[in-house]
Formats: C-alpha cells, sequence, structure tokens
C-alpha cells in the first residue's frame, strides 16, 4: 500500500489533484482509497467516486497530524485489511504538517506501507514570494516537501513561475519543484503522476531496484590501469582479481 500525502495551502488545488490523480490511477487498474481531511473537501459525492471504484473516507474535527492521529490509525488498518488498496492519497487541510503525518503514519506500523514522496502544492498565481510575507508554517511545510508543486500555470505568467520557482529552490533545494496545471491534467502533470505513482516503465525500474535490495547482494565495480609495460594481460588479469578480493 503506496501512500501519497498531498499538502499545500487551501486553494493551492490539493483536492483537483488528488481526484485527477485519483481517477487516473483508478483507470489504469489500481485499487484507490482517498482521505480528506475536511468535510465537504472533495466537492463531488462520494458515492460517485465509490461507483467509480475510489473508497472515500473523510476525517473530521480535527486535523490529522495532531488530534485525529487515532481515528487515521484506525482508518488505515481498516482500509488495509477491508479494501486493501494498492494506493491511499492523503489530503490533510493546508495547516498541517505532512511530514509529521508521514512519521506518524511510519510508525503505525501497517503491514507494507510504502510512501510517495511528499508532495506540497502552491498556486503560481497567489503564491508571495516575499519571504518576510509568509507565515512560519508555510515554511515549514515549503521545507518539509520532497516534491514542490507549482500549480494553476494555465493562469500564471512565465515571469511570475520563473519567480516562484528560483523562491521555493532557494528555501528547500533538495526538492523536486514541478510546474503544472492539475486542472488541465497537462503533459506536466501527468509527469507528477509518475513522480508519484509511476508508470510501467517505472514500475519496471523499481522493481529491478527492489529486487537488488531483496536479494541484499550488493554490486562493485573498479577499473584497472596497467602501467607496466613487461605485464602480460594474463597476469595482469589476475593481480586485478587478486587485489579485488582483498
Ligand atoms: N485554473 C486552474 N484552477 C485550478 C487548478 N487546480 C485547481 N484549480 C481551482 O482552484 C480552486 C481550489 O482548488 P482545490 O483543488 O479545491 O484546492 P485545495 O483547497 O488545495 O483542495 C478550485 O476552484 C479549482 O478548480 C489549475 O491547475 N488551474
Ligand atoms: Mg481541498
Amino acid at each position: 500500500m503506496k501512500v501519497i500525502i498531498i499538502g499545500g495551502f487551501l486553494g493551492s488545488g490539493k483536492t483537483t489533484t488528488l481526484l485527477n490523480l485519483g481517477k487516473h490511477l483508478r483507470e489504469s487498474g489500481h485499487r484507490i482509497a482517498i482521505i480528506v481531511n475536511e468535510i465537504g473537501e472533495i466537492g463531488v459525492d462520494g458515492d460517485t467516486l465509490s461507483n467509480s471504484g475510489i473508497e472515500t473516507k473523510e476525517l473530521t474535527n480535527g486535523c490529522i497530524c495532531c488530534t485525529l492521529k487515532i481515528d487515521m490509525e484506525y482508518t488505515l488498518r481498516t482500509l488495509a485489511t477491508e479494501f486493501k488498496p494498492d494506493v491511499v492519497i492523503i489530503e490533510p487541510t493546508g495547516i498541517a504538517f505532512p511530514r509529521q503525518i508521514k512519521e506518524d503514519l511510519a510508525l503505525m506500523d501497517v503491514p507494507d506501507m510504502s510512501f510517495a514522496p511528499i508532495v506540497n502544492l502552491v498556486d503560481a498565481n497567489r503564491f508571495n514570494t516575499e519571504i518576510e510575507q509568509i507565515p512560519k508554517f508555510i515554511m515549514t511545510q515549503l521545507e518539509d516537501a520532497e516534491i514542490l508543486g507549482i500549480n494553476k500555470i494555465d493562469m500564471a505568467n512565465k515571469d511570475q513561475i520563473k519567480d516562484v520557482k528560483a523562491f521555493l529552490k532557494q528555501i528547500n533545494p533538495e526538492a523536486i519543484i514541478h510546474e503544472f496545471s492539475a486542472k488541465n491534467n497537462d503533459q506536466q502533470f501527468q509527469k507528477l503522476r509518475y513522480l508519484l505513482a509511476g508508470d510501467s516503465r517505472e514500475c519496471h525500474i523499481f522493481e529491478k531496484i527492489n529486487s537488488i535490495e531483496m536479494s541484499e547482494v550488493s554490486t562493485y565495480s573498479a577499473e584497472y590501469t596497467v602501467l607496466s609495460q613487461n605485464l602480460g594481460s594474463d597476469i595482469a588479469a589476475t593481480i586485478s582479481k587478486i587485489s579485488l578480493k582483498i
């Protein structure tokens, strides 16, 4: 069960991203569950989603990174045993700290749980790049993200996007910064889907990495240069093999 956490300020496009992502993954044969942390957040009838095969849970009256931790654990365990999703997409409130949620979930020890990179969305139009104007909790969200998504580029001009990008890079140089339009489901948004859930090609790469990890076999390669003119290739090869064993 892979957990995708999509954070970001109110209105940045979390629900739009979650729904588009969920529908696409559903269409490509995954079992999807979504958990939202605010009543009415989805804006789409829960039954409609259930009919399309997406299981929906709403956790309300609190924040899943503080007061609703136990509800969250119960919900995840129930999902894992009853619905058995491949992917769970979580939309916390705009003020939650996604990294804290991830750390709490990891401690819950729900079987077979893995995590996609933490996403934090910003609205390309409304994001204020004056550092003094940014509240501390938003700075923490930006610093904690592994993918910083600049959303709504269909409404922004190139300079705006460039400024936001440069600013985010300064705040969090480690994160992947990726711009797209979740609403238009543009090509860049499709790339975000691959970054989060992988496509068949990337799944293949992950499988390869996992199988190496699982087999606990490590690989090593070295290059030797034979400097002596008098050394035959057979002897050189033997010496390199001996040094490798050392
Ligand atoms: N133009 C445009 N509007 C968007 C995009 N993504 C989301 N929106 C709109 O922005 C508003 C807030 O989006 P929503 O997904 O509810 O944000 P949330 O509060 O972070 O969940 C809605 O009216 C969306 O239709 C986008 O890529 N482009
Ligand atoms: Mg929302």
